[in-house]
């Protein structure tokens, strides 16, 4: 029996798979009759289609940024081959597939042709894919990478496994966590890395749940454990447990693993190791769910996508449709309703716009509270220190050392920690407001949805999943964002010509006063690291917020004029439209019902 429990997965047998070919050629034949419009729809069914013949199976490893994934596939796939490192890196998705040798080929959003591995140069497979995957070759993915494939000859990948590498989400590189959500509809089967320190947060149980939504099958994995003792491993996973038991309907299994050492055990050969970092479990696992529900897990995944895809384009149908079945008077009186309904909705797009300022500030308010404890600590904490120093030592030389010294430990050891905390309290204030003005711009999207659905009597149909904002996310740790360095100018006051007592009050003055400002400074980089992030997550989400809401309008006014423009078009052609039209309808809704078993 497998180590992951199972989902509960129904379709099976060949006769489905038949049967979900059929369905999808036929939605493919029904969209292509359609023209343009709907070529979108018809590009994804067919990327479909392709994976089900080919029995292409997306197991995608998920979770928050740092939490090991790129270590994990490194260990699956025995082989030090996806970049990791304690800053972000994976900015693009990155899909291991099986083949007799290694090759990495890139594709692009803005040309077709494609950069291959091998090249010409002698470049090393890792500088290779550094240019294109890691922050540091390729900031915000400059060079318009859209994905990767990587062929391994790792057995794990035999029989259309593949492996997919994806971005984080919840890092400071808001491009990769968009990435983590579009990722979702392409995955068949998720690997979710979960790490101790802390466990779970908020941002990973909302993307567990559209996760839950989109994927029929999970697999808990706990990473890191060698930072742990047998108890912290236990309180761990039953900590872990619990917060998943909602989201699972019971409580789900979550292997314990270190990725790292299992890693390092596959590279020497060392099949103990290999055993105690928990990863043999995972492999075995694996393999025996492959060998078992792979098909079935597969063809459950692409026939809720095709279900998804084929209701989006059953409701674009039936709103022209029934513009078009209205006399031109009607339909030009709705569509003025329509255009008349949005002033309000622009009035509460305003509304919208004002509150999230409004919370922006709220928020700044608060750092700036949190930013005055952290001085006032700062200071009994450090400068006390120092201050004994300068009481206490009598050598003008000595107690500078000293003074340095102590800076610099008490720097990074009261800096790291504060900077962590302070930037957790504001993250979750943050991600608090911004939850509350999504839901209501939510609300509005569905209200303009809404109001279209009714002018045109047709059933409303919720979006297949919200607009996902990316919430506030929290500054990359760096040691460049705290100094220690004390200014090096007019220090030395000659031996020769003062007494040793006028030195030491010079210095006393002088290092008190250095420490103070290099105190602040600290603080004021802390605060102003934050306020940044602040800035740019609410100033993203204004503009997400604009962009959904233009998208919806937009496409709603368009499928009225489109219809409108044929009403005004020769009578013959129009009735000849809303024929082809209604047998599209019929055709989508009865691959829709024995999609779903109706
Ligand atoms: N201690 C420990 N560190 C790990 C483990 N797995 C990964 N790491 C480290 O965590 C950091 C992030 O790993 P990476 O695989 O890049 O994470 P990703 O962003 O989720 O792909 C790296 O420095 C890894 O070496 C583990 O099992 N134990
Ligand atoms: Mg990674």
């Amino acid at each position: 029996m497998s180590d992951f429990q199972s989902g509960g997965v129904s379709i099976s047998t060949t006769e489905s798979l038949r049967k979900l070919t059929e369905q999808l050629v036929q939605a493919i034949d029904c969209l292509t009759g359609l023209g343009d419009d709907y070529s979108t729809s018809r590009a994804e069914l067919e990327l479909l289609q392709q994976r089900l013949a080919e029995g292409r199976f997306h197991l995608a490893v998920l979770g928050q940024f740092k939490r090991g994934k790129s270590t994990l596939l490194n260990a699956l796939l025995g082989d030090d081959l996806l970049p990791t490192d304690i800053l972000p890196v994976t900015a693009i998705p990155t899909f291991i597939s099986s083949g007799s040798e290694i090759t990495v080929r890139v594709y692009f959003f803005d040309r077709s042709e494609t950069d291959y591995f091998p090249t010409d140069d002698d470049r090393s497979l890792a500088a290779f894919l550094a240019d294109y995957v890691t922050e540091a070759g390729n900031p915000h993915n400059q060079h318009q990478v859209s994905r990767v494939e990587i062929s391994h000859p790792a057995a794990l990948l035999h029989q259309g496994v593949v492996l997919v590498d994806t971005p984080g989400i919840g890092s400071t590189l808001k491009h990769n966590t968009e990435v983590a959500h579009q990722i979702l509809p392409q995955c068949d089967a998720a690997l979710f890395l979960v790490s101790p320190d802390p466990p779970i947060t908020e941002i990973e149980l909302e993307y567990l749940a559209q996760i839950k939504q989109q994927l029929p099958r999970t697999f808990y994995l706990l990473n890191k454990v060698d930072f742990l003792n047998a108890e912290e491993q236990l309180a761990s996973l039953k900590f872990l447990a619990s917060q998943l038991e909602t989201l699972c309907d019971g409580e789900p299994q979550v292997l314990p693993i270190s990725a790292r050492r299992g890693l390092q055990a596959r590279l020497e050969g060392d099949s103990h190791a290999w055993n105690e970092s928990g990863m043999q479990r995972v492999e075995q696992s694996l393999i025996d769910f492959f060998a078992r529900e792979k098909q079935q897990t597969l063809q459950t995944a692409i026939a809720r996508r095709t279900l998804d895809l084929i209701s989006d384009a059953g409701m674009q149908l039936q709103l022209s449709l029934s513009a078009l079945k209205l006399p031109e008077a009607e339909l030009q009186r709705r569509l003025e309703q329509f255009r008349l309904s949005l002033p309000a909705v622009e009035r509460e797009q305003q509304a919208a716009v004002d509150v999230l300022a409004g919370d922006l500030k709220r928020v700044i308010a608060r750092l700036a509270e949190e930013i005055e404890v952290l001085r006032k600590k700062a200071k009994q904490q450090i400068l006390s220190q120092v201050e004994e120093h300068l009481v206490v030592v009598e050598d003008p030389e000595q107690m500078e050392r000293l003074v340095h010294a102590t800076i610099a430990t008490e720097t990074e050891q009261f800096f790291a920690p504060a900077m962590r905390s302070t930037a957790e309290l504001i993250r979750q204030e943050a991600t608090r407001l911004l939850s509350l003005n999504q839901q209501r711009s939510n609300r509005l999207i569905e209200q303009v949805r809404q109001t279209a659905a009714e002018l045109f009597d047709i059933p409303y149909h919720a979006p297949a999943a919200g607009a996902s904002y990316s919430p506030f996310a929290v500054p990359a740790w760096s040691n460049d964002l705290f100094t220690s360095d004390m200014d090096p100018l007019g220090q030395r006051l000659s031996r020769k010509f003062f007494t040793r007592k006028y030195r030491r009050k010079r210095t006393v003055n002088r290092l008190r006063e250095e420490s103070r400002k290099l105190l602040n400074r600290n603080i004021e980089q802390i605060s102003w690291a934050l306020r940044q992030s602040l800035d740019e997550s609410f100033r993203q989400f204004g503009s997400e917020l604009g962009e959904q809401l233009g998208k919806t309008i937009a496409a709603t006014r368009k499928a009225m004029e489109v219809a409108l423009e044929r009403s005004e078009s020769h009578s013959r052609e129009s009735s000849k439209t809303e024929i082809s039209l209604r047998k599209a309808l019929q055709v989508l809704e009865d691959i829709k019902h024995s999609l779903a078993g109706e």
